[in-house]
């Protein structure tokens, strides 16, 4: 099952169903590629079963990871991947269909969107708080480009399916910015509406496509003759920093909560580049993968904005530093504060108030910080490091 794509295909989960449901693919009897035995016979009927298509940007990312994962055990979901590098095969195989290409590839999207029918999608693909710093235009450009493509093939999607796709988009704490240190611990929990006035390009990147993203869903195109029939559902979640038993991130500045983690578990020293005395707010893998769906199966009226914070627990550095020790006794950890990434940490809030996420579609984190460390992290690091 090859279509005309200008990035590359890698078949994955249900080769057949996509073929078979796509709008090109539907010319054609499919039946024939059955083959022998029944197998294929057995995938169309899988497919049938098929309720949801979502489309996953940035798939091979750590929130990608999770949430393909998590979707796979949900037999109802053709997921659809798309990122820069090929997905591994473990990974891919829970896919029904990999593309391997660029959101700033406008031809690839549209051909994507041709080709299925998306009732949402999760827009992860980014480059994070440190890398953005590092290569600012380049940030803008996935960023804030990347999402503006991603925003018009939901339209589209929305206009040709006369219904509103969903439009999942993760947003950060670096869309908080902090004058300085005094006023951060002045603030307290932060609410969504305070303090927008970040310090980095990515934060800024963030915020500004929460705008988009709320644009889209409310005003887009408000001065044609006739008026926007249906708009897209866009819905947005501000993650603090995450933290993943499995997978490692890159590029991020609230990374060293997980580095000083992997670091302790391959018995390698670490250099912590912030202050024992950094606090911003953090949560584990499985409830930021819980917290997307949880928004995504909201019911429409209940919600009463488009972006909400969540948070789990918000330690210090040397608190982390602490229940790392416990669990790693031989862990060698230092602090040597990097005066400029520790800048970008201190203009992030030190804790949020999730209280609109409660209200409105329940968020109540299943991993407070002793119960993610006792039986999610330590458990998980131990296990990937098994042989280390
Ligand atoms: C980063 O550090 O850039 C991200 C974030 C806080 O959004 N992890």
């Amino acid at each position: 099952m090859i279509f005309v794509l200008p990035g590359r295909e890698i078949p994955g989960r249900f080769p057949g169903i996509v073929s078979g449901f796509s709008k090109l693919g539907s010319q054609a009897p499919r039946f024939s590629r059955f083959g022998e035995g029944g197998a294929g016979f057995e995938t169309y009927l899988r497919s049938i079963r098929v309720a949801k298509k979502v489309l996953i940007t940035g798939a091979n990312g750590e929130i990608g990871h999770g949430l393909i994962n998590r979707l796979a055990e949900r037999d109802n979901t053709e997921i659809i991947a798309l990122d820069l590098a090929p997905l591994e095969p473990s990974l891919s195989a829970k896919c029904s269909r990999v593309v391997v290409g660029d959101i700033l590839n406008s031809a690839l999207l549209e051909n994507l969107s041709t080709t299925h029918n998306f009732d949402t999608i999760y827009h992860l693909a980014a480059v994070l708080s440190t890398s953005a710093e590092r290569h600012p235009p380049h940030a803008h450009r996935v960023n804030v480009d990347g999402t503006l493509n991603l925003l018009e093939i939901a339209v589209t999607q929305t206009h040709l399916q006369g219904r509103p796709v969903k439009f999942l988009y993760p947003s950060s704490i670096a869309v908080y910015g902090f004058p300085d240190l005094a006023s951060k611990n002045k603030a307290g929990k932060v609410r969504e509406d305070e303090w927008c006035t970040p310090r980095t390009m990515y934060g800024i990147n963030k915020l500004y496509c929460e705008q988009l993203g709320s644009y889209y869903a409310n005003r887009y195109r408000q001065l044609d003759a006739e008026s926007v029939p249906v708009r897209i559902d866009f819905r947005c979640l501000r993650f603090p920093g995450l933290i993943s038993a499995v997978t490692r991130p890159t590029g991020g500045t609230s990374d060293y909560a997980p580095e000083m983690l992997h670091h302790a578990a391959q018995g390698e020293p670490y250099h912590c580049f912030v202050r024992e005395d950094t606090r911003i707010p953090f949560m584990v893998m499985p409830d930021a993968i819980e917290a997307l769906l949880a928004l995504e199966a909201a019911p429409k009226e209940k919600l009463n904005r488009e972006v909400y914070n969540i948070s789990a627990f918000n330690p210090s550095a040397a608190e982390l530093r602490d229940l790392v020790q416990k669990a790693f006794p031989r862990a060698e950890m230092r602090f040597e504060p990097d005066r400029k990434r520790q800048a970008i940490v201190d203009s992030w809030p030190g804790d949020v108030d999730c209280r609109a996420a409660e209200r409105d579609w329940g968020w109540k984190p299943m991993f407070p910080m002793n119960r993610a460390f006792e039986e999610y992290l330590i458990p998980g690091i131990r296990k990937r490091y098994l042989n280390v």
